[in-house]
């Protein structure tokens, strides 16, 4: 390949790294805290169950002073709702607003910038109770939500994302036990994309209010992309791989940055009776919301191929594993790429042809929120040898960099996670964080924690502001 002359790091560049609140905290039914979805959905086989995760609850002051040691610029966390509002509505919880009070301070304390996302896959179970995304006061409740973030960490909190992988939840999310549908739905697919409609609109409410209260703050979505490919130069394999980024990737980001619904998908909707319903006021609304920058998650890239009619639409296996629509597009192994030990692709290249395409669609800052290898890490006397998460994470550390170079505006870089924590379905056993959390799935021990290898690379990267990798 030509060798590309490289635009350096900005020496602004915002080096962070990622956690969820329902993942990471633990302390999940004390203080005050009402139960989440996450909380009274049933654990998958063989995992734990959320009371302690990495007991970032009470760990916090010692994880952000680790985070301090690496360098962080940005911790990327979210907020549980239902710490702050038990119920989802109403009555606020001191003992949580104190909580993230703390968390947020703690943070300023190291000169550590809060990126707070509002919601990460833990709508308050009794919202949930009531239907959840199903109902159209979901987009009032979040509003509600929304005002009491703003109110109480406003001062201090100047990035927001809104709600973590939207198109995740409507895409997997009765994998990730985050959506629901009601009993006796006839047509599960308007019920979804209903579902998505509300969470559509109340982002973009959430996104006026922000700028309506906050002005100084930016706030922006927080989606799940994966740039995808065709199987082929097969014509039919390029219009299923169009059909799919359209439903994957552009429905979500035409709607947040645009305020419009992607035509394909529209038209995919119609064919299907499953275009949601408007309420007064939706379609200014989302024209209304705008976005600061791009948050996205990037885990690697999909391959499909045209559709031969027999895919289902079944729930995919996790939100990494593609699946299929019959008619549309067909799931295709991409036999370039490498896997890791929980099956997912990994495609460094694939992330500089997102990020290119996301930039060329959108022009708006980005910054990449997750991104991270799931592995079975082993602690041996005190150490853990990362070195295929040093090389993962440094292989897309360069795809950024040629991004950069290509002309994308890059924000900063918060890989999944920070420390280890609750994964969405494989428990405690699937590890991505630079800090190793002594327990196993059942067995809590002491939840010491550790430095793996790739924490002092990643201090050394943030150092030398990516220039040594
Ligand atoms: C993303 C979620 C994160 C995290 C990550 C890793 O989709 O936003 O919350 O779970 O995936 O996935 P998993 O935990 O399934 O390995």
């Amino acid at each position: 390949m030509l060798h590309k002359k490289l635009v350096k790091f900005d020496n602004d560049f915002l080096w962070g790294a990622s956690t969820s609140a329902y993942q990471v905290e633990g302390a999940n039914l004390v203080d005050g805290k009402g139960p989440s979805c996450q909380d009274v959905k049933e654990v998958p086989e063989g995992t734990s169950d959320l009371t302690v995760c990495a007991d970032h609850y009470h760990h916090f002051k010692e994880d952000i002073a680790l985070m301090a040691e690496m360098g962080f610029k940005t911790y990327r966390f979210s907020i549980s709702w239902s710490r702050v509002l038990p119920q989802g509505t109403g009555k606020i919880n001191p003992k949580g607003i104190e909580f993230y009070n703390q968390l947020i301070d703690e943070c300023l304390k190291y000169n550590i910038i809060p990126f707070v996302t509002m919601f990460h896959f833990d709508m308050p179970a009794a919202l949930d109770e009531k239907g959840g995304w199903s109902c159209p006061e979901s987009v009032e409740w979040f509003l509600e939500y929304a005002r009491v973030l703003f109110k109480n960490f406003g001062d201090r909190v100047k990035y927001w994302l809104t709600i973590n992988e939207q198109n995740m939840l409507t895409l997997a999310g009765q994998v990730i036990g985050a959506l629901h549908l009601p009993k006796g739905c006839t047509n599960e697919m308007k019920e979804i994309y209903q579902q998505n409609h509300y969470m559509l609109v109340a982002q973009a409410k959430v996104m006026s209010l922000c700028h309506d209260m906050n002005p100084d703050a930016k706030i922006g979505p927080a989606l799940n992309i994966s740039l995808v490919y065709a199987a082929s130069c097969r014509p039919e394999d390029v219009i299923a791989a169009q059909n799919f980024n359209a439903i994957r990737n552009w429905l979500y980001l035409d709607a947040s940055v645009y305020g419009v619904y992607n035509n394909l998908v529209w038209a995919y909707l119609q064919e299907n009776d499953a275009c949601p319903e408007f309420a007064d006021g939706d379609a200014e609304a989302l024209k209304n919301g705008h976005p600061d920058f791009i948050g996205f998650n990037y885990y690697n890239t999909a391959t499909c191929q045209e559709s031969d009619g027999t895919e289902t639409d079944n729930p995919v296996a996790d939100q990494q594993t593609t699946g299929g629509a019959a008619g549309l597009y067909r799931a295709y192994r991409n036999e370039y790429l490498e896997m890791t030990e929980f099956g997912w692709e990994i495609d460094p290249v694939g992330f500089r042809g997102t990020i290119r395409e996301i930039y060329s669609r959108y022009r708006l800052p980005m910054i990449v929120c997750e991104n991270g290898i799931g592995a079975y890490d082993q602690l041996v006397d005190g150490r853990v040898h990362d070195s295929y998460r040093i090389q993962y994470l440094r292989e897309h550390i360069e795809q950024i960099q040629l991004a950069i170079s290509d002309g994308c505006e890059m924000m900063g870089y918060c890989p999944w996670s920070a420390i280890d924590l609750i994964s969405t379905h494989e428990g405690m056993v699937k590890r991505y964080g630079f800090i190793y959390v002594d327990r196993e799935e059942f067995d809590l021990k002491q939840l010491k924690r550790y430095r793996k290898d790739s924490f002092y690379w990643y201090k050394k990267v943030i150092a030398t502001h990516g220039r040594d990798l």
